[in-house]
C-alpha cells in the first residue's frame, strides 16, 4: 500500500475506533496510538526523507489533511462525551429538593420592645430624642432637682467615672438637655441603655428605659392619664384599664405609679382556680413611674414659668418580660441564641 492510501486509511480507522470509544481514557489512548509522538501518523510521516523527492510534498499535503482530519474527529468526539456527561449529571439532580433555609437573625426583645413603644408615641405626637450614656452630674442629677446633698441620690447607686462625671443613671438627662436646646411647648420619648451599680437575680448593671416628657401651656394630670392609657392600650389591648397610686420622685410632683388591669386574668386575681402568676392576685400590674415635672426642673432650664409639664419612665426589660412571658432577668444579657432567636 502506498503512503497516500495509508494515510487516507488511518482516518477511517480512527473513525471506526472513536466510534466504540466511551470515556475520556478511552480517547487518550486513541491519541497516543494515532497523533502521539511515536503514533501511527507520525511512524508515517517519519519515513518522509526516504521517499523520492517529488513524492515528497504530496505525502506531506495528504499527511497534513490527515493531521487536520483526525484532530476534527477528536475534537467532535470530545464533545460528545462532555455532553454525555452533563446528560448524566443533570439526570441525578433534583430540583425539586428544598434549598437549606440560611440561618437568620432575629432582634433582640428589648429592641422590639422600644421600637414598639417608640411608634405608638410617634403616633401620639412625640418625637425620638437620643442622648450620651456617659454624662456630666449636672445633667444626671443637678438639673432634675438632686442636688448634692439631696438624700434621692443614695436610691440610686452610681457608677462613677470621674468626681463629677459618671453612666446615666437614667435617660432623664436626654430630656434636659433637648429642653435647653428646644423651646416649649415639647413632646419627647427617649429610649436607651442606663446604669447603676447593682447587681443580682433580678438587677442589671446596665438595663434600658424609656422615658417620655410633654411640655406645654396647661398641660395637666389630665392629659397624662390619657396619654398613657392610649399607651397601655395599644400594648396590652383595648379592654386594659389603668390605676394611679400616689407616689414620689425628686423631679416630678405630685408623682404616681401607674398600674394596668392584669392582662393575664383580666383583673380577676385567679384564673382556672388559681392565684393568677403575673398579678400574684391582686388584680393589678404596676408599670411605670409619672407625675407633674417639677417647677425647679423647668427653673434649671431657663423655661418660663407658665409652663407645665408630665414626664414618666419605665424599664423596657419588666415590659418585656410581661409581654413575652420571661421569667429570668438574666435571659437578655446571656446572649444564648436559642432564647434569642424565639424573638
Ligand atoms: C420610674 C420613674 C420617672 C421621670 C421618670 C422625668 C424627667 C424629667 C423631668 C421630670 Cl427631665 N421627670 N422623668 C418622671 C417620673 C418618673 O421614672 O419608675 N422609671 C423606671
Amino acid at each position: 500500500m502506498d503512503h497516500v492510501t495509508h494515510l487516507e486509511s488511518l482516518a477511517h480507522e480512527l473513525e471506526d475506533g472513536l466510534n466504540q470509544a466511551s470515556s475520556f481514557e478511552d480517547l487518550e489512548q486513541l491519541r497516543i496510538t494515532y497523533l502521539g509522538r511515536k503514533g501511527r501518523l507520525a511512524q508515517i510521516l517519519d519515513t518522509l526523507p526516504s521517499l523520492p523527492k517529488e513524492e515528497r510534498p504530496i505525502v506531506g499535503q495528504k499527511g497534513n489533511e490527515v493531521k487536520n482530519r483526525c484532530n476534527e474527529l477528536f475534537a467532535q468526539k470530545m464533545q460528545q462525551l462532555v455532553q454525555a456527561k452533563e446528560a448524566a449529571e443533570l439526570a441525578h439532580f433534583d430540583a425539586s429538593i428544598p434549598g437549606r433555609t440560611p440561618w437568620r437573625g432575629s432582634l433582640h426583645p428589648d429592641t422590639l420592645v422600644m421600637e414598639e413603644i417608640c411608634s405608638i408615641f410617634a403616633k401620639l405626637g412625640f418625637r425620638v430624642a437620643q442622648g450620651p450614656e456617659v454624662e456630666i452630674d449636672h445633667y444626671n442629677f443637678e438639673s432634675l432637682n438632686m442636688p448634692p446633698d439631696h438624700p434621692a441620690r443614695d436610691m440610686q447607686d452610681t457608677l462613677y467615672i470621674t468626681d463629677s462625671i459618671l453612666l446615666r443613671t437614667h435617660t432623664s438627662p436626654v430630656q434636659v438637655r433637648t429642653m435647653l436646646a428646644t423651646k416649649p411647648p415639647l413632646a419627647i420619648v427617649v429610649p436607651g441603655k442606663v446604669y447603676r451599680r447593682d447587681s443580682d437575680l433580678t438587677h442589671t448593671p446596665m438595663f434600658h428605659q424609656i422615658e417620655g416628657l410633654m411640655v406645654g401651656h396647661d398641660i395637666s394630670m389630665a392629659h397624662l392619664r390619657g396619654i398613657l392609657t392610649a399607651f397601655v392600650q395599644a400594648v396590652f389591648g383595648a379592654q386594659t384599664r389603668v390605676r394611679f397610686r400616689q407616689s414620689f420622685f425628686p423631679f416630678t410632683e405630685p408623682s404616681a405609679e401607674v398600674d394596668i388591669s392584669c392582662f393575664l386574668c383580666g383583673g380577676k386575681g385567679h384564673a382556672h382556680g388559681d392565684v393568677c402568676r403575673v398579678c400574684k392576685g391582686t388584680g393589678w400590674v404596676e408599670i411605670l413611674g409619672c407625675g407633674m415635672v417639677d417647677p425647679a426642673v423647668f427653673a434649671c432650664v431657663g423655661y418660663p414659668e407658665d409652663v407645665s409639664g408630665f414626664a414618666f419612665g419605665l424599664g423596657v426589660e419588666r415590659i418585656a418580660m410581661l409581654k413575652y412571658g420571661i421569667r429570668d432577668l438574666r435571659m437578655f444579657f446571656e446572649n444564648d441564641l436559642r432564647f434569642l432567636s424565639q424573638f
